[in-house]
């Protein structure tokens, strides 16, 4: 594949989209896949790496914290532990690739996110499912329940547990804020806010949600999903 896009895949991804983005957009979102992953298949280890590089998820992450900090707070408690502290994008290490970055993939949260991304969970990030991923995020079409719930699904059994939805609570807390998530005040918080989501879900009481009824809620509570996406 080469850098930059055809015509008939171009035809084909605006298709796709059904046209919420337009050829600009995809040709963007091409040339930022393609640079990250050239072969057209980007595997854990360069997912990684793509995020460390663009920064993108502490980005999002820090604009949150300080929209919400402009909002004059929140009252969950999970978002007192959101620093808003400014970084550097770069990443220190670039050699010792796949098994380092594997590796660390669980260790410092990146696992759920390529959950997201990864839609039919073979392992692989492709194009598609790169732009569908953005699309979903950006736009909330109807696919970021799927990316949201497939992220939040950590052990992709179809349900979402207790101890799903606190994994992906504590390794974005790990990561965004780098706060010790060893520390009890810290896990205290996380598993608070877990139960407080799940309790809210899990309309059956059954100990975890299942997809329909998850669905259900978010439409009609869309700001559930909302802060789901946040908790990402
Ligand atoms: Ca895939
Ligand atoms: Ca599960």
């Amino acid at each position: 594949m080469g850098a930059s896009i055809s015509r008939a895949q171009v035809e084909e991804y605006k298709e796709m989209v059904k046209d919420r983005l337009s050829e600009d957009a995809i040709e963007y979102f091409y040339t930022k896949f393609m640079r990250a992953a050239p072969t057209g298949m980007m595997t854990p280890a360069l997912f990684k790496k793509y995020i460390d590089d663009t920064g993108v998820y502490k980005d999002r992450q820090v604009q949150l914290a300080l929209q919400r900090k402009e909002r004059g707070g929140n009252s969950s408690n999970f978002f007192k532990f959101t620093k808003s502290k400014e970084e550097g994008s770069g990443s220190d290490s670039s050699e010792d690739e796949e098994d380092a970055a594997l590796q660390s993939i669980g260790g410092d949260g990146y696992l759920h996110l390529f959950r997201g991304y990864d839609i039919d969970g073979d392992g692989i990030i492709t194009f598609k499912e790169f732009l569908i991923y953005h699309l979903a995020v950006l736009y909330n079409t109807e696919e970021l329940f799927t990316v949201i719930f497939n992220s939040f699904d950590e052990d992709g059994d179809g349900y979402l547990s207790l101890g799903d939805i606190q994994s992906v609570i504590t390794a974005s807390t790990r990561y965004v804020g780098d706060y010790d998530v060893r520390d009890r005040e810290v896990r205290r918080v996380i598993l608070e806010e877990a139960r407080r989501l799940i309790g809210f879900l899990d309309i059956r009481k059954e100990g975890k949600v299942h997809m329909e009824d998850m669905r259900l809620v978010v439409q009609r509570y869309p700001q559930v999903l909302e802060k789901m996406k946040n908790l990402m």
